[in-house]
């Protein structure tokens, strides 16, 4: 049976992709409903070949709604999802905001799908580094038992959504266009975005600082982990990095498990796992890049190792499409799990 859809945040970043999404996978959908702020509203944009126009979110919005996908920050979740479920839509939510309510199931299909059915009416859907981690630490950890994980992050900008896009855009080309040395980096116009340059640059720094010190992003890989693998112990210590790629996070792991591991039965375990390609072969200089899985369903991990200090330890690079497996894929998935 046909379920009518609503995006709210259809114009940003991860809004774009979910169309994409409903269309490529043949979501069942009857009625789509596109909604954004008042400056979006009157815009159209395209689902199956036709033009639908954008409405401007209000309370109002959801009369008629069987599913809404939310990705339009977590204010606006906040906010507007309680309507949504009022109006008897049930809402899957990309942003952080209810990912820590008991009540709210938080969901990686390929490893907690059965959790859907638990809900209330709000389904959230994961952190992007932690879902892309997790496509690879999960299924290790169900054959080694993870105890820990040392990691960072290396994020793209499309990760903040459209205007940083635009801004790594502009300066790269301000950079090119003023035929700058490369030792003339550094770029005169202001930053709007992120707090610094992001061009040429790397920023360790994602979402905002915790007393510890370490960031909110860097603690979601800990606390939505926990949740989604139903493992109260996982333990994670990240830094999270900003970097000057458009499309696609990569995260570098060393994970301390229980048993031995060995790389042989470590391949053996993740050429089996679900929404994951291994790239692992160094002498050919393949490995998983940014900007080949940008715009892939699957997940990617390569350069397995066993980690020199750790006891029980291995390292691996698992990169992924954040819009996608990190945000709207993964945001479809769990909506097709309601069908
Ligand atoms: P709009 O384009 O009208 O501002 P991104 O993460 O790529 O920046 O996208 C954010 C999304 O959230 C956009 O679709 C944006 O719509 C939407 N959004 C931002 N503020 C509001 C709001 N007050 N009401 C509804 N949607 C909003
Ligand atoms: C980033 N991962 O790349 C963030 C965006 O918890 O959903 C999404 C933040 C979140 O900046």
């Amino acid at each position: 049976t046909l379920k009518n859809v609503a995006i709210v945040g259809a114009t940003g970043a991860v809004g774009a992709e979910m169309i994409r999404c409903l269309e490529e996978r043949k979501f069942p959908v009857g009625q789509l409903t596109l909604l954004a702020s008042a400056r979006s509203a009157g815009k159209k944009l395209k689902f199956k070949g036709e033009d639908i126009t954008i409405q401007e979110l209000t309370p109002d919005s959801f009369k008629g709604i069987d599913i809404a996908l939310f990705s339009a920050g977590g204010g606006i979740s906040r906010d507007f999802a309680p309507h949504a479920v009022k109006a008897g839509a049930v809402v899957v939510d990309n942003s952080s905001f209810f990912r820590q309510d008991p009540n709210v199931p938080l969901v990686v299909p390929e490893i907690n799908a059965a959790d859907v059915k638990n809900h209330k009416g709000i389904i959230a859907n994961p952190n992007c580094t932690t879902a892309i981690s997790l496509m690879a630490l999960y299924p290790l950890h169900q054959a080694f038992g993870v105890k820990r994980i040392f990691a960072s992050s290396y994020q793209a900008v499309s990760g903040t959504g459209a205007q940083a896009i635009e801004e790594l855009a502009n300066q790269s080309r301000e950079w090119a266009s003023e035929n700058r040395a490369w030792d003339a980096a550094k770029l005169d116009s202001k930053p709007h975005v992120y707090p610094h340059q992001i061009a040429f640059n790397a920023i360790p720094h994602v979402d905002s600082f915790l007393d510890s010190g370490y960031t909110k992003e860097e603690m979601k890989m800990e606390n939505e982990g926990r949740k989604i693998m139903h493992h109260d112990k996982f333990r994670a210590s990240v830094t999270c990095v900003r970097i000057p790629v458009f499309r696609a996070h990569s995260i570098a792991i060393s994970a301390e498990f229980e048993k031995p591991v060995t790389v042989a039965a470590a391949r053996e375990v993740l050429s089996k796992a679900p929404g994951l390609d291994v790239l692992d072969d160094p002498a050919a200089k393949q490995y998983p890049l940014a900007l080949d899985i940008a715009g892939r369903d699957n997940c990617a991990v390569g350069r397995l190792r066993l980690d020199c200090a750790l006891d029980n330890g291995l390292c691996f690079w698992v990169v992924g499409d954040q819009l996608l497996k990190g945000a709207a894929l993964n945001a479809v998935q769990i909506a097709e799990c309601l069908l």
